[in-house]
């Protein structure tokens, strides 16, 4: 495992904190031990983190080819774990990890926002563009995508979902799902391929997460989205990026360690699964 942070928030245009986020998570990590909520010891397992990549000013689009890089370095057999930042962490993310994969790679998004705007608030890269830019940039198939949990769209977006074939799971289905299911039907489409997750911590309730920029009601319950990252242990991983946490618009630390929470059970898959 291989932690990278980006602490950039430039895409987060309603509400920016996100910046904040990887050194938030690194100083709280500290209170969890290295187990998982099953009582697994995380004893086999190596964690390096290597800090926060540089970047210039400006916004991700000045930064995508440099943080991608960054990732891309990734050794063969380690898994990188990333930081963001706002969500425009996974551009660069998916690029790498398409590369680094040969193509093999299917994604898992898990948001309120399926951030598939070309353009959004005038920009090409808004948060609200994020995943759009990464299957541009990564030359990803649209089918290869699996959205969790959204509630929130724009007309574009639910256009773009219908002509290119992405699966939409919303929070109000999933909401009836089992883990078994989310399995099954993700476990169905990406055949070969190593599934690289995409976080957005807004994916949760705000009642779960209230410290992120965008927060959106009717979403995932913290327990839900455990058990459905239980049901994958099965699937080979491609790796991790988690974004939009906001420390200054927190309060009690409550979304950080929801977080931190989400990377540790991820750490659990790893050493459950196959890679
Ligand atoms: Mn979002």
């Amino acid at each position: 495992m291989r932690i990278l942070g980006v602490p950039l928030d430039r895409g987060s245009l309603y509400r920016p904190g996100a910046a904040q986020a990887p050194d938030a998570l690194r100083k709280l990590s500290a209170i969890f031990a290295p187990v998982s909520e099953h009582a697994e010891l995380f004893n086999e397992l190596t964690v390096r983190d290597d800090g926060n990549v540089a970047l210039v000013e400006g916004d991700m689009g000045a930064n995508v080819d440099s943080v991608a890089d960054e990732i891309f370095k990734t050794a063969p057999g380690t898994l990188p774990i990333v930081l963001g930042g706002d969500h425009t962490t996974v551009s660069p993310t998916l690029i790498a990890q398409q590369k680094r994969l040969n193509g093999k790679l299917s994604v898992l998004y898990i948001d309120a926002h399926p951030d598939l705007n070309d353009v959004s608030r005038h920009t090409r890269w808004s948060n609200g563009c994020a995943l759009r830019r990464g299957l541009e940039l990564g030359e990803i198939e649209p089918p290869k995508v699996t959205l969790l949990g959204c509630r929130d769209y724009d007309w574009d977006e639910i256009q773009f979902i219908r002509r290119t074939g992405i699966t939409l799971i919303t929070a109000a289905t999933a909401h009836g799902w089992t883990g078994t299911q989310l399995a099954d039907e993700i476990g169905s489409r990406i055949g070969s391929d190593a599934l690289h997750i995409s976080l957005d911590i807004d994916s949760l309730d705000p009642a779960y997460a209230p410290g992120t920029g965008v927060p959106s009601a009717g979403g995932l319950t913290s327990r839900e989205l455990l058990d459905f990252l239980r049901q994958l242990r099965g699937v080979r991983l491609a790796g991790l990026d988690v974004d939009e946490v906001a420390p200054p618009l927190d309060t009690g630390h409550i979304t950080s360690l929801a977080a931190l929470k989400f990377i540790f059970e991820f750490l659990g898959m790893v050493k459950i699964g196959a890679s």
